[in-house]
């Protein structure tokens, strides 16, 4: 007789974990699961370097800008490199779209896979020669078409997303990613080289305990801004401290912060640009999926993050992030000081 043991390990690591839930789906064909796999070994890569800048000379910009304008530093083409490389081998991917790229980018077709990857290869990369926590943020869809990569693969609301994730590159190296049902965490063991299961089922608290958002920015926010910093602060009062005010630059450790202890991030448009700053496809769209897979919620002061129609690759979007009451909140004010 053969004796079936279902067995719990003490540690689940990311592969199995991945692996675990692709069982609930009866026709899954693997592919997924192999994807979100090889963006942990991406990150593994990427950490190896991050942990070695300022030991070999991969600090400070590489002389170009990007697409947005902006300072390359070697750390962002590193990241840019690493996932490119990986997922183009992956056998799941047909393309993906990048912060850093122009375009997208097709995988050849004897290559190709089912999905669809966009990525910011390392947020908050201005603040690499600070050591302060980086990141690199993803989302993923189901190409639409199993013969051609089409711009609507792309230029598509994050609703349509099947999984979204990010790692942190900091104190140590935590994945944490959602197929839209669970949000879970998975540490890196660097004696073993493996990540571990570390935050099973992510809920984001519902009550706002930080606020994070760049306060310099003040002269160029719209109306609704101001008073609703207020509201949050004014929570504080004589004896009690309700919400601390907490901004470290980089969006990802923001969101990753307020994701466990409660905490709204917002980057509103700017009356310079009239534009948000962060980019609706590689963070706005992943980073909203994850909160709403956890309980919090995600606008651009309109409506939902994902209901949004991208135009562009590197639409811009304003992000209000956070536990569901307070978003609605900023949606509410802002009605009202249009
Ligand atoms: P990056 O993707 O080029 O790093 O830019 C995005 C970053 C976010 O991580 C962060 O929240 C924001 O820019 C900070 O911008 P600012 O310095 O304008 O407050
Ligand atoms: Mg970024």
């Amino acid at each position: 007789m053969v004796h079936c043991v279902m067995t719990t390990p003490s540690r689940v690591t990311l592969t199995q974990h991945i692996l675990r839930k692709q069982t609930e789906h009866p026709g899954a064909t693997g592919q997924l699961s192999s994807l979100l796999t090889q963006i942990g070994v991406a990150g593994k890569l990427i950490q190896a370097q991050v942990r070695r800048a300022g030991l070999i000379e991969i600090w400070g910009a590489t002389g170009d800008t990007n697409v947005q304008g902006e300072t390359v530093q070697k750390l962002d083409r590193i990241a840019q490199d690493a996932l490119v490389d990986v997922l183009k081998y992956s056998g799941a991917v047909a393309g993906m779209a990048s912060e850093e790229e122009h375009d997208s980018i097709e995988v050849p077709p004897a290559l190709a896979g089912d999905y669809i990857v966009v990525f910011d290869p390392l947020d908050g990369s201005s603040n690499i020669d600070a050591n302060v926590s980086i990141g690199t943020i993803f989302g993923i869809f189901k190409r639409k078409d199993p013969h051609e990569v089409l711009r609507t693969d792309f230029l598509r609301p994050g609703r349509e997303m099947i999984a979204a994730g990010y790692i942190i590159y900091s104190s140590s190296t935590v994945v944490v990613y959602t197929d839209g049902t669970s949000v879970d965490g998975f540490t890196l063991d660097p004696a073993a080289g493996e990540y571990f299961l570390s935050r099973p089922n992510i809920r984001m608290p519902d009550k706002t305990k930080v606020l994070s958002v760049n306060e310099c920015n003040e002269p160029y926010w719209p109306k609704w801004v101001k008073p609703y910093v207020e509201t949050i602060k004014g929570r504080n009062d004589h004896d009690k401290r309700r919400v601390s005010s907490r901004h470290i630059g980089s969006l990802v450790s923001d969101f990753h912060r307020n994701l466990l202890y409660g905490g709204v991030f917002l980057y509103p448009a700017d009356s310079r640009t009239n534009k948000g700053k962060l980019r609706l496809l590689y963070e706005c769209n992943p980073l909203a999926f994850i909160a709403q897979a956890a309980g919090g919620y995600a606008s651009n002061g309109l409506g939902p993050i994902l209901d949004l129609q991208p135009t562009a690759l590197h639409d811009r979007a304003t992000l209000i992030i956070g536990p569901k009451a307070d978003v609605e909140l900023a949606e509410r004010m802002v009605k009202e000081y249009a």
